[in-house]
């Protein structure tokens, strides 16, 4: 995994554009955000996630330990910190060189695993993330170009023990949801995102991914920011779920991140429809 050199970020674009589409597939920022930032987010973390909220995607064989896993989802709603999160300055110009300079947010969203808490099965995130229907996605589909970015901000030590995502460099390439039978080639080959609360790990989200048991004594928690080129749906409906004022007070690059900026599916017969920031035109 290449770490980013943030001081010379603009000549090391493509590197880091090479490492994430025909590389290992992931980059490492240290330090993105500060102590102050990771302490506010986990609180929140910990707050929204204190009532029960089972996440049912991926679980397969470790159903029995899901109730130490918690999915916060929406998290551009909930406080302005992940706001911040979502426009850091280097992260926007290499997520603008890797999707478009017109990218946008498809979901922003927290995985909290308890001590004891479940690993994942290896997988692909959206939009590919049900690839296993293969009959679903366009002829000769393929991994030459990305149409996401996936973040993964550690909000507690990401160490092998506390259940540090696994990956599998350079599988990007295949554009394969990972099968049955690959899951030994996975997990006897696979690398894992050791990082400190407050890094910023980048990856292709076409990279066979997972997170693994968290067998310490601590949380592993971690924020997950899904960046998508501008013509792909949001996973999340944010302009459903999002609250006006977040949106009053937001950047340009954040209502870009909304989609609030793109203007398609357009009524192009009907003169009203013309393309308006935020609901309330
Ligand atoms: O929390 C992790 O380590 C990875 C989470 C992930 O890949 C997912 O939920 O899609």
């Amino acid at each position: 995994m290449l770490t980013v050199d943030v001081a010379n970020l603009d000549t090391q674009l493509p590197d880091i554009i090479e490492e994430f589409i025909a590389g290992t597939g992931a980059v490492l920022i240290k330090d993105a955000f500060t102590p102050d930032q990771v302490a506010d987010a986990r609180r929140l973390i910990m707050e929204y996630s204190a009532e029960e909220d089972k996440e049912t995607h991926f679980q397969g064989a470790n159903q029995d330990r899901m109730h130490l896993q918690r999915r916060v989802w929406n998290l551009l709603d909930k406080g302005e910190i992940f706001e911040a999160m979502v426009q850091h300055p280097d992260v926007v110009k290499i997520a603008s060189a890797i999707l478009g300079d017109k990218f946008i947010l498809g979901s922003i969203a927290a995985n909290r695993l308890l001590p004891g808490g479940p690993g994942q099965e290896p997988h692909i995130d959206y939009p590919y993330w049900d690839m296993y229907e293969r009959e679903g996605f366009p002829a000769r589909i393929n991994s030459s170009y990305p149409l996401n970015m996936q973040i993964t901000i550690p909000l507690d030590p990401f160490t092998a023990e506390s259940g540090a995502s696994a990956f599998l460099p350079h599988s990007q390439g295949e554009l394969l949801y990972p099968r049955t039978k690959d899951r030994d080639r996975f997990y006897a080959n696979c690398d894992r995102m050791l990082a400190d609360p407050g890094d910023a790990i980048i990856f292709n989200g076409m990279v066979w991914h997972c997170a693994m048991p968290n067998e310490s004594d601590h949380n592993r928690s971690a924020i997950l920011i899904e960046y998508l080129a501008k013509f792909v749906t949001p996973l999340e409906d944010q302009k459903a779920g999002v609250r006006q004022e977040v949106i009053d007070r937001g950047t340009p690059i954040l209502h870009q991140l909304m989609s609030l900026t793109y203007p398609y599916p357009k009524l192009f017969d009907d003169a009203a429809a013309e393309n308006t920031i935020g609901r309330d035109g």
